[in-house]
């Protein structure tokens, strides 16, 4: 499919550029997300391990910067999914993505409020049985990106699903300038979503030791936690994250914890490093592209730089 017909999806969302904001826990708060729909691309808030009451707070908070469309990203891992999909459909969100597992049971009942649907998908597999759910676009995600990954590459992964389905490809993981970006639609895809250049934005509300951690780092400066005990996750390396990949080598004969304390443990760590900058015991979500950003910019020149960027390079 070509991208002119791929566009009409982006266009009933009111969109300038075929750019979304990662919808990030924690770091991808209202602010950020109604300031990037603002802006002219599509602004997505991050609910994590949210409860209903924050995530409605971060909804007014989006209204309060723009009166365009944004999304909000359930992470189904959470156990508060269900309660935060009510949310949603109360405050009549019109764009849903998911991450870290499947929404299929959900689906129906989103597009019943005309809500578009747009699962983040780390494999080919997954996304021809979100296509056969009748999904409206899958990002196809990268383990280049921050956060709770796959195993593939966005440059192995984006044009294999291309190839398998029918419906629009947003590509992620490893873009962070209009380089990444033309190099995206020249594997197929028909947008991209980028995170990690957004935390490092003016509007971002993410902790001033966060951002200046994204700016420092360098391009081997990430590594993957999770290998052994499961939900592999993208930081930037730490004391703390090196410490948590050597003890999980360590304390691979125990048993798993149980999910107050997995939940504790991610969405604490997460708060930590997001809300407090707590460079000891936070962990610091960020993808590999960390390494290409220098500077904090504003979103709109972040759009705009990126897209023109592109479309010089795509011409
Ligand atoms: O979800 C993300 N990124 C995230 S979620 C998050 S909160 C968290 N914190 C610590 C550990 C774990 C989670 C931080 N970053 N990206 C989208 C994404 N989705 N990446 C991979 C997947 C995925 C994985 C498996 C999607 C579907 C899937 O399906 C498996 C199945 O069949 O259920």
């Amino acid at each position: 499919m070509s991208f002119e017909l791929k566009k009409p999806l982006f266009e009933k969302l009111g969109m300038k550029y075929p750019i979304i904001q990662g919808g990030m826990a924690w770091a991808g708060t209202g602010h950020l997300a109604g300031s990037v729909s603002e802006a002219g691309g599509l602004g997505i808030i991050g609910t994590g391990y949210w409860k209903a009451d924050k995530v409605r707070e971060e909804i007014h908070r989006a209204r309060e910067v723009t009166d365009k469309p944004f999304g909000v990203n359930v992470m189904l891992l959470s156990r508060h999914i269900r309660e935060v999909f009510d949310v949603i459909i109360e405050e009549g969100v019109k764009v849903v993505a998911t991450g870290a597992g499947d929404p299929s049971p959900f689906i129906e009942e989103l597009h019943s409020h005309d809500i578009f649907v747009i699962p983040v998908i780390p494999s080919v597999g997954l996304a021809k049985m979100m296509e056969k759910k009748g999904v409206d676009a899958v990002v196809a995600e990268g383990m280049e990106s921050g956060g709770h990954i796959g195993s593939l590459t966005t440059m192995t992964l984006v044009p294999q699903v291309v190839d398998a389905v029918d419906i629009p490809v947003i590509a992620a993981g490893g873009i962070g300038d209009g380089r990444g970006v033309a190099a995206a639609f020249m594997l197929g895809a028909s947008g991209v979503q980028m995170g990690t250049r957004f935390l490092a934005s003016e509007e971002s509300e993410v902790h001033d030791n966060f951002k200046n951690a994204v700016v420092k780092a360098k391009d081997i400066d990430t590594l993957i936690t999770g290998e052994i005990m499961g939900n592999r996750a993208r930081v930037l390396k730490t004391k703390m994250s090196k410490n948590f990949v050597k003890q999980e080598r360590i304390e691979i004969q125990k048993p798993k914890p149980d999910d107050d304390a997995i939940e504790d443990l991610e969405n604490g760590s997460l708060r930590r490093a997001v809300v407090d900058g707590d460079k000891t015991t936070g962990a610091f979500m960020a993808g590999q592209i960390s390494g290409l950003i220098t500077e904090l910019k504003p979103v709109a020149d972040i759009l705009e730089d990126t897209w023109s960027q592109a479309e010089d390079l795509l011409n």
